[in-house]
């Protein structure tokens, strides 16, 4: 009985090992996904840098900072022992009106540059949004995913003007899953914005990769 006990921890331990590092117990006793010390599995994004400082034509604004960063798709064990594979995890918090698009790994910046809409002479007004998908007509979408539309209904586009009385009713958090490593380009599709350089590159690595 005692030792059968013994060979029930030794094999208990031996399935702890062949599981990686990811389901080691960190500093905190947790069973840690996060690697604190290299690459997250999950990181915050400002995206858009807050709707409470305007200015004339808002440039400062218009930026996601980081500017690069990357992720880790992880590991994690379930209540029954299944080891599942958790998505690299990107919480962009959302400032004002701004609309999150990414696009799939392999599209370049200078892709969806240069097919921002050409802005029609004055008094025109330019198109809102940059709304690139890929060469027309679009068979299958080169963007991976689109956050909250900044125009919901009923209310939402205007309730966060920057003039008085301002209101935070725009702000919030657009959260976004990668479990395919890649290197993927975000960008605010709302067309002044993307000009004035609101882009960023997420790079989502596997665990174990670098
Ligand atoms: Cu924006």
């Amino acid at each position: 009985m005692k030792g059968l006990r013994a060979s029930a921890v030794a094999v208990s331990a031996l399935a702890l090992s062949l599981a990686g590092p990811a389901l080691r117990a960190d500093d905190h006793g947790n069973k840690g996904h996060d690697h604190n010390d290299k690459t997250p599995a999950r990181i915050t994004v400002t995206f858009g840098t807050g709707n409470n400082n305007a200015q004339a034509g808002n440039t400062p604004n218009h930026h996601i900072l980081p500017q690069e960063f990357k992720v880790r798709i992880t590991r994690a064990r379930k209540l029954d022992g299944t080891v599942v594979v958790v998505p690299a995890s990107v919480n962009f918090i959302v400032s004002g009106f701004h609309w999150v698009w990414v696009y799939k790994d392999g599209v370049s910046l200078e892709e969806v540059a240069t097919n921002i809409p050409v802005a029609p002479p004055p008094p025109a007004q330019p198109p809102l949004f940059v709304n690139y998908e890929g060469p027309l007509p679009v068979v299958v979408s080169k963007v991976f995913a689109k956050g909250i539309f900044p125009g919901t209904p009923p209310t939402f586009a205007d309730a966060g003007q920057a003039v008085p009385p301002q209101s935070g009713a725009q702000n919030r958090t657009d959260s976004f899953a990668f479990s395919t490593p890649g290197e993927y380009l975000v960008i605010c599709n709302v067309r002044g914005h993307f000009i004035d350089g609101m882009y960023a590159w997420v790079k989502v690595v596997d665990e174990g990769d670098d």
